[in-house]
């Protein structure tokens, strides 16, 4: 009998690596569900400018949240990312989501593409106009790509109760900075408008509900906080909700990290082997 899945006789069901062969494990998506699913299918028609995801990454949702946000025409196509498909590589050598082609040119990587998106000054701007603000944009940005989004990974790969207890701490240390360095009133980042810092962040504020909570237990925001405004008004966005998939989703992708099991992904080692993220 094949080692495979092939258990009926009938279908044979192709397991993917990170599942070590047994088919009971969860694995990720490889298609959005609810409202995600409804936008992926309203933007199927060819278009120049394509967005090249998948369904459960983060760093594909922030990119997927600006284009919704300014209002671009654009086409999602959906590719399976472990399985490396030439239209990926032909873009991303090195094989990662999100890649954008628009027209015979093709860049990857999510904080990149948000500054591209923004260079095309088409749709509603998302970095502020005066200097200052947007190099204080840009410093939380790398803020969150260089400790919070790390930090979340540690967290929910630590199988010891010791370092996760460590990590939450960590996390929460991070996002205060963040939540520190915020407008005061908010609800957002720099005020009433959603802008580049609060899509940066957005995808992991999504996960933390919809990842954390499940599986290591993290606390839902203080009532009455500046972090619950926060994220009340992140989850709130139409272009958030039109970009995110039922809780089963992300409850299924995410079950391989939170085992930390072998053939993840590229993030997984790097957060394994004490590096940033690939
Ligand atoms: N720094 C990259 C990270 C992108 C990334 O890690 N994407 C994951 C999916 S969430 C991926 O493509 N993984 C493929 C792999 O591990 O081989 C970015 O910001 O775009």
């Amino acid at each position: 009998m094949s080692t495979n899945g092939a258990s009926n006789g009938f279908q044979k069901q192709e397991l993917d690596p990170n599942q070590g062969g047994d088919p009971n494990k969860k694995t990720y998506n490889k298609q959005a569900t609810g409202e995600a699913l409804k936008t992926a299918q309203s933007r199927s028609a060819e278009h120049d400018l394509k967005l090249y995801g998948s369904c459960f990454c983060p760093f594909v949702h922030r990119v997927w949240i600006s284009l919704e946000l300014k209002g671009l025409d654009y086409q999602y196509v959906e590719v399976d990312v472990y399985r490396k498909p030439k239209l990926l590589l032909d873009i991303n050598p090195r094989g990662l989501v999100p890649a954008l082609r628009h027209g015979d040119w093709g860049c990857y990587e999510s904080t990149v593409l948000m500054e591209y998106l923004e260079d095309l000054q088409q749709g509603r701007a998302l970095l502020p106009r005066d200097p200052k603000l947007r190099a204080s944009s840009r410093l939380w940005s790398d803020h969150i790509n260089r400790h919070i989004i790390p930090a979340f990974y540690r967290y929910l790969q630590a199988q010891e109760a010791d370092d996760q207890v460590k990590f939450a701490g960590e996390l929460k240390g991070h996002i205060s900075k963040a939540v520190d360095a915020a407008d005061s009133e908010g609800p957002f980042f720099l005020g009433k408008d959603m802008t580049f810092v609060d899509v940066q962040l957005a995808p992991w504020i999504v996960r933390l509900e919809k990842v954390l909570k499940p599986y290591r237990g993290w606390p839902d925001p203080e009532p009455g906080s500046r972090w619950e405004k926060w994220v009340r008004a992140v989850e709130g966005s139409e272009a958030v909700k039109k970009t995110t998939s039922d809780d089963q989703l992300y409850l299924d992708s995410y079950e391989r990290y939170a085992e930390n099991r072998p053939n993840t992904s590229q993030v997984r080692e790097a957060i394994n082997s004490g590096g940033g993220l690939p």
